[in-house]
């Protein structure tokens, strides 16, 4: 696709309010593709008042009629399957079938999820002698991240626009154009002017400007969580609700009883997908001393496998950081038995697949958010070992267990301070919530839960 030249505020193109541009580039071979807008206060105060304008009348539209016209931005991105695909592949690095099959679809399949719900949700129940109703909070500022470009941005404005709500989103840098074909798909799925609004633009610059605006009822982030904290100061300053995904350093826990085959190569598979770059990717693999050696080397054999069939990571700035702490976990003692932290290609920012055997739970590895094709395998003892590992960062936002019986897996999940954790493999749901316990976030995203984050409720007693 051709890049915009404006901002979608108010349901048409218009012309940014300040001649800035930003560079988009493609991190498989570091060219410049293009270049889009780089939004000011003004643009995001436009577009807060073109959301503010439109919210009486969104809030107003019955629930059914709001999920026919969600119902119709997922056909209208279903349509654009192909240009989505290729455009991720261009701006984030993706291989080709993954962008098909996970940065394509996944959204599709999220936002028809929503116009399902928006028709079933209970915006209004009978509790004693009260009747609760559950409205729309109002003008929702939405700033999202890189790795998953479409899917981060239906997951907020998908039940946004289900509970009413009209919407500013200020998309990553790295990835604008794929922001501005949802763009496309929301004016085509015929959203009422005003009710999406995108500014493009840099995160201290647009993304600040947004998160203070006195106009804007709820910010909801997805990103680092340096940026998060500040972002919820600054609504606590204003008592503003805030929504915040951040990140997570979650635990593949495989209980002795599992099939150790199968769970290491979907442990790898885990963290190799989408080149690291997932808040819920399984970085620390936990496995039962008297398994630990068959695992390692079971783990070197499924990374080796992947070669550089992975994608580079998005920018140069994430690739040295990825870098980093790849010479970091080699420096503190861990033992490297795949990849390393040359990069495999002399164009591009790529990282070779990467795992760490003998890793101890204090490690830096094994403690911060790596964010690249980087996975740490640790020992345990006993259970109370690995739930005490498991446990043991400030993120808690998935996890994995593995165990012959899924009841044991089950028992075991329950204890881990963690949001979401799949047994034996798991399998998508978008309904199940999604969010962190501790330092991964505030709120939730997806299904039911993911909608309430956008209502506030009133009571009326008669
Ligand atoms: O994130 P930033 P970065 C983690 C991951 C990664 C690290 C850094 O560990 O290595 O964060 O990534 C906008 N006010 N995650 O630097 O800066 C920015 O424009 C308002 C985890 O790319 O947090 C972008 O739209 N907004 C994660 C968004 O915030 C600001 C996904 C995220 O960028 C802003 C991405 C400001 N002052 C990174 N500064 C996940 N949880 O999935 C930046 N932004």
């Amino acid at each position: 696709m051709k890049a915009h030249d404006g901002m979608y505020i108010g349901g048409t193109w218009r012309p940014a309010a300040g001649t800035d541009t930003i560079e988009v580039v493609n991190p498989a071979d570091e060219q410049v593709i293009d270049r889009v807008p780089a939004g000011t206060a003004e643009d995001v105060d436009a577009a807060v008042g073109a959301a503010r304008a439109a919210l009486p009348g969104w809030a107003a539209t019955p629930p059914a009629e709001r999920g026919a016209i969600i119902g119709a931005l997922r056909d209208a991105l279903a349509a654009r399957r192909e240009e989505i695909a290729e455009t991720v592949t261009a701006e984030l690095g993706a291989p080709l079938p993954l962008s098909q099959r996970v940065h394509a679809d996944l959204p599709v399949t999220v936002a028809g999820s929503y116009a399902e719900l928006a028709a079933e949700h209970a915006f209004e129940e009978r509790v004693g002698n009260s009747t609760v109703h559950h409205e729309p909070i109002g003008v929702v500022g939405a700033i999202t991240p890189w790795n998953y470009p479409l899917h981060q941005i239906v997951a907020k404005v998908a039940p946004a626009l289900a509970a009413g709500c009209t919407v500013v989103l200020k998309p990553a840098e790295d990835t604008p154009l794929t922001a501005q074909l949802f763009a496309e798909a929301v004016h085509e799925a015929g959203v009422p002017a005003g009710v999406f609004n995108l500014v493009t633009g840099l995160g201290p610059v647009a993304g600040q400007a947004l998160a203070e605006h006195d106009g804007v009822d709820l910010v909801s982030f997805t990103g680092s969580t340096a940026v998060g904290r500040r972002i919820a100061a600054t609504a606590g300053a204003a008592v503003k609700k805030v929504a915040l995904e951040l990140g997570g350093k979650s635990a593949n826990v495989i209980l002795p009883s599992a099939d150790l085959a199968k769970a290491v190569s979907v442990g790898v598979a885990n963290v190799m997908s989408n080149s690291g770059q997932t808040c819920s990717a399984w970085t620390r693999m936990l496995v039962h001393t008297s398994q630990y050696d068959e695992a390692v080397e079971l783990a070197a054999q499924a990374a080796a496998k992947y070669g550089d069939r992975i994608g580079p990571l998005v920018n140069a700035k994430q690739q040295a950081r990825v870098r980093g702490y790849i010479e970091k976990g080699v420096a503190e003692g861990a033992r490297l038995i795949a990849g390393g932290p040359e990069s495999p290609r002399e164009q591009g920012y790529f990282v070779s697949p990467t795992v760490f055997a003998d890793v101890t739970p204090e490690m830096t590895i094994a403690q911060e958010e790596i964010f690249g094709p980087v996975l740490s395998i640790l020992r345990y003892e006993d259970e109370a070992d690995a739930l005490r590992i498991a446990n043991g960062t400030v993120y808690g936002l998935a996890g994995a267990v593995w165990a012959g019986d899924e009841s044991e897996a089950v028992a075991f999940a329950r204890r881990m301070d963690t949001g979401q954790v799949d047994i034996n493999g798991g399998r998508f749901n978008p309904r199940a919530p999604f969010g962190g316990y501790k330092q991964s976030g505030v709120g939730r995203e997806l299904g039911a839960h993911g909608l309430a984050e956008y209502l506030q409720t009133k009571s009326l007693q008669f």
